[in-house]
């Protein structure tokens, strides 16, 4: 049954209380016995006193239902050997080494909250992160407490034919009454949010991988019989990063035995358990019949993200909660250069940048604004954010470019020497940078502390006698919590594009691109024989997590378009020309004006259409407009009907314009006989000519509804097919009946496979317009609709979410459906009514009636008279001041235990 928590016993956990654990546990011997509406969980473990002391151990345990304690073998007595709540079990050893035995009774069955053990479908699984495994039996749950585990799975035969735990299987038989059992070591002390253990009935495929000492491992991934042949995409992947961790860190694998596990029903994207993989099946699942490029690139990404961890993350883990960013900033980081090694490193860094600014940056802004190492939290589970995952891999990122590659690889290697088996700091992190390069970062440090993206203005100044002089200057607004900044310590890449299109040498060594490091407000940089025309190209790559501002013209900025050297600002170029129209636009537009695009931006768009050398993955890059996200977060009060006004009026003025450039894109780049493949060209190839036919379909072109249904048909590839699913449905001008077939033949495919379909009921929500409430309202009481499980619930309300015009719809009725789900799933899974609420997190930057209407959906939720623990602490930062006093004061019905 789900768990109501009690909100007022919601308490602050400060980092600077950090106290190491009082006891550690050793090695735990579990045995889970798997009956039907139940399972038995025995714990024995090897417990060592931390130093002198006669405190407590204090076990943590939630949900559990306790039968039997026994210290060294001796049963102890609730009455008065120990006392137990609904956190706790805690008694007072004499002993400075004891052994402990616990015997619980658990329900995965009606586990909806899925952290813990429990079910996806028919296979029992289990997910400890971060506060899972209390969840299963009782355990100092924390990562500082490492030790060995043995794990003992009895279950059905016949039902659950596969039972697997972490690291290699020492033992398999069957029992006196016909059923099954196995038994798992692993020999690396481990924190238990690492623990896992599936039972199942699945098949696998299974590879081969010899590291780079010579020793083989045996590769497995397991899934259900009908997607067995989905595997593939995600060994391959498996395989590549396993050899790019050897050749790039020097990071080797160290069991004999590798297994991922796909489910349905996942909190999150994967989990990088110790040997036992487990994966959400969006990140696994992989073929051109049912994915999509993205899907694939998804694919390969968390497989290397989850294995990565292996060293950054498992081999070294982290000390406590509040250093989350050490494991997965870093990891992200090395995810991120291995799919650009994979793929096209400048779309991936593009791509990663478009989420950074969408998602990151708007947290930044609003109230969950919080540093990459917090230093208070209620609980932790809110703390799997943009910030710490992706500003945390940029703060990796920069520590790089000031490093140069070898010094940075030589700073890895010693944190991972030096840290080998270790749960550590980010300060322990930031020592080896500094042992390794002998560079004083104590100020680069403030990017762990300081929450909020820094701003920087750039200007500059050529003087005849070819000095160029670029000025730098950094600023920072307050954040919650923080009013006063500090400077920071900012990395800016920098080049210069000379007017024939060649970069220029900065320092006459060959130097193209130089890394500036900022650190104080305001900061000169000279560079000598600078030629007349030359345009400055600023923060390349990306280089730093900051807003750039920098008055180019129009004519500049089309120069680095066409010639800039580095991917990332070729594209940036092109958005920053692109975004200073639309801006102009939506201040019309707010004012109630007309909007008019003027012919600047068109020629711009068709220059980049038409360009002869210019990646295609690039192009439709280029020509895919800003956000509203993007739009939305520098207005500085938000009309959403205006910027949604504004960018559909643009996007029809290009393709309008445009209409035979698109043909012609189109009618290139498309071919539909080409097998698929997942090679950069025909990505890229596929991006454009898709692109190209979403513009084609805003226009009236006689037949544009039949060039797009045909696609849909015809093509052999789903990446194909949705884009011509969305692009149709999107359509004024489409025949009806052409739409009718397509939702239909969609459904009658993909309603059987839970992935394709959850695109079938996002993609009619995202294209249904001003009908989009009406849509929504509709899918979800749609039969295979399934609010539980979180694919399903976020292809409908987080695509929802993202409509305009039906979230956002001046009524208020948006908001409302999105408040009475938020409301009605946090008593079964909190991970989603927390995540949702995260949609109406910055309703104070909106303008009236938008304003007023987020407000009464979040006090309507602060008043309901129970909340999880993750929404109660969601709801209190969103609403800040305005949370009402008297919430949160109340008490929820104490729990009987037992
Ligand atoms: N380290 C993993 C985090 C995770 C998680 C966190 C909260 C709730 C459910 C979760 N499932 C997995 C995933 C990762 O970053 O690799
Ligand atoms: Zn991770």
């Amino acid at each position: 049954m789900a768990v109501h928590k009690n909100t007022a016993a919601n308490k602050m956990i400060y980092l600077k209380d950090y106290k190491q654990p009082d006891f550690f546990i050793r090695h735990t011997d579990l045995e889970f016995d798997i009956r039907d509406g139940h399972t038995i969980v025995t714990s024995r473990m090897r417990i060592d006193r931390n130093g002198d002391h006669n405190r407590p151990l204090v076990l943590d345990g939630e949900d559990l239902k306790l039968r039997s304690v026994f210290l060294n073998g001796v049963p102890l007595n609730e009455e008065y050997d120990y006392t137990v709540d609904d956190k706790h079990l805690s008694f007072v050893p004499m002993d400075d080494s004891f052994v402990v035995e616990t015997v619980v009774k658990i329900h995965p069955e009606d586990n909806t909250e899925l952290s813990g053990l429990y079910k996806s479908g028919d296979t029992y699984c289990t997910q400890c992160e971060s506060q899972g495994f209390r969840r299963i039996t009782y355990y100092i749950d924390r990562p500082d407490n490492m030790g060995t585990f043995t794990t003992k799975v009895i279950a059905d035969k016949d039902a659950m034919p596969v039972l697997l735990s972490n690291g290699n299987m020492i033992n398999k038989g069957e029992t006196a009454d016909g059923r099954h059992f196995t038994i798992w070591h692993d020999p690396f002390p481990k924190p238990s949010y690492l623990f896992a253990l599936v039972a199942a009935d699945l098949q696998h495929i299974e590879d081969k991988y010899t590291t780079q000492s010579g020793r083989d491992v045996t590769l497995r991934i397991y899934a259900e019989d009908k997607d067995i042949g989905k595997l593939d995409f995600a060994m391959d992947s498996l395989k590549k990063s396993m050899k790019w961790d050897e050749d790039v860190y020097g990071r080797e694998y160290d069991l004999d035995l590798f297994n991922i596990v796909a489910v349905d029903a996942f909190n999150a994207g994967a989990m990088e358990n110790k040997s036992l993989n487990i994966f959400n099946t969006s990140a696994v699942l992989a073929h051109a019949d049912t994915q999509t490029d993205d899907d694939f690139e998804w694919v390969r990404g968390v497989v290397a993200h989850e294995y990565f961890h292996n060293w950054s993350g498992n081999r070294v883990t982290c000390r406590d909660w509040f250093q989350l960013t050490l494991k997965e900033g870093f990891t992200v980081y090395r995810d991120a250069k291995f799919s650009a090694d994979m793929g096209s490193a400048p779309i991936k860094r593009i791509e990663d940048v478009i989420g950074l600014r969408a998602r990151q940056f708007a947290e930044d802004a609003g109230p969950m604004a919080h540093p990459i190492r917090p230093d208070r939290f209620e609980n932790i589970e809110n703390f799997y954010t943009g910030t710490v995952y992706r500003k945390g891999a940029e703060i990796i990122g920069m520590l790089h470019s000031l490093l140069g590659d070898e010094t940075y690889r030589a700073a890895t290697d010693l944190y991972f020497d030096r840290h080998d088996g270790q749960a550590v700091t980010c300060e322990d992190f930031l020592a080896c940078m500094e042992e390794a390069s002998g560079r004083d970062l104590s100020q680069f440090k403030r990017w762990y502390a300081q929450a909020g993206t820094p701003r920087v203005q750039a200007t500059w100044e050529r003087k005849e006698n070819g000095v160029f002089t670029l000025t730098l200057e950094q600023s920072q607004l307050p954040s919650p919590g923080q009013p006063k900044k500090k400077l920071m310590h900012i990395p800016v890449k920098f080049g210069l594009v000379g007017p024939n299109g060649a970069d220029i040498d900065l320092d006459g060594r060959g130097t193209t691109t130089a890394v500036l490091e900022l650190t104080r407000t305001k900061q000169k940089f000279t560079f000598k024989n600078i030629p007349e025309g030359s345009v400055p190209s600023i923060l390349r790559d990306f280089s730093a997590p900051v807003i750039l501002n920098a008055e180019y013209t129009d004519a500049e900025l089309k120069h680095l378009m066409v010639h800039d050297s580095d991917g990332f600002n070729q594209f940036e170029a092109g958005n920053r020309f692109v975004r200073g129209y639309v801006l102009e636009q939506v201040e019309q537009a707010e004012k109630g004006l007309p909007t008019n695009f003027g012919n600047g931006i068109i020629d711009a768009f068709r220059d980049i259409l038409n360009h002869k050398r210019m990646d295609n993955g690039l192009k439709a890059l280029m020509l895919s407009l800003p956000s509203y996200s993007e739009i939305a977060q520098t207005r500085p009060s938000i009309n959403p009907e205006a910027i949604r006004f504004t960018l559909m009026a643009f996007r029809l003025s290009i393709a309008r314009a445009l209409a035979v450039d698109f043909v012609a894109a189109y009618l290139l780049n498309h071919d539909p006989r080409k097998t698929y493949s997942m090679d950069v060209q025909d990505v890229g190839q596929r991006s454009l000519k898709n692109t190209a036919l979403s513009y084609l379909a805003e226009t009236n072109v006689t037949g544009a509804d039949k060039i797009v249904f045909d696609q849909f048909e015809t093509t052999n590839n789903m990446n194909d097919r949705l884009s011509a699913f969305s692009t149709l449905l999107k359509m004024d001008y489409a025949d009806e009946n052409l739409k009718d077939q397509a939702i239909a033949q969609f459904y009658d495919t993909y309603h059987a496979d839970p992935l394709p379909l959850n695109r079938w009921f996002s993609t009619r929500i995202s294209t249904a317009g001003f009908g989009a409430l009406d849509m929504a309202k509709m899918l979800a009481q749609h039969e295979l609709f399934d609010p539980l499980n979180p694919n399903s619930a976020s292809a409908l309300y987080g695509a929802f979410a993202g409509t305009v015009s039906g979230f956002h719809r001046a009524d208020g009725e948006g908001y409302k459906f999105m408040g009475s789900f938020i409301a009605d799933i946090d008593s079964k899974n909190a991970h989603t009514a927390a995540g949702m609420v995260g949609t109406l997190a910055n309703w104070r930057k909106y303008a009236e009636p938008w304003q007023s209407q987020q407000k009464a959906v979040l006090l309507d939720l602060a008043a309901m008279p129970e909340q999880s623990k993750s929404l109660h602490e969601k709801l209190k930062k969103i609403l800040g001041p305005d949370y009402p006093p008297q919430v949160g004061a109340h008490t929820a019905p104490k729990k009987t235990f037992g």
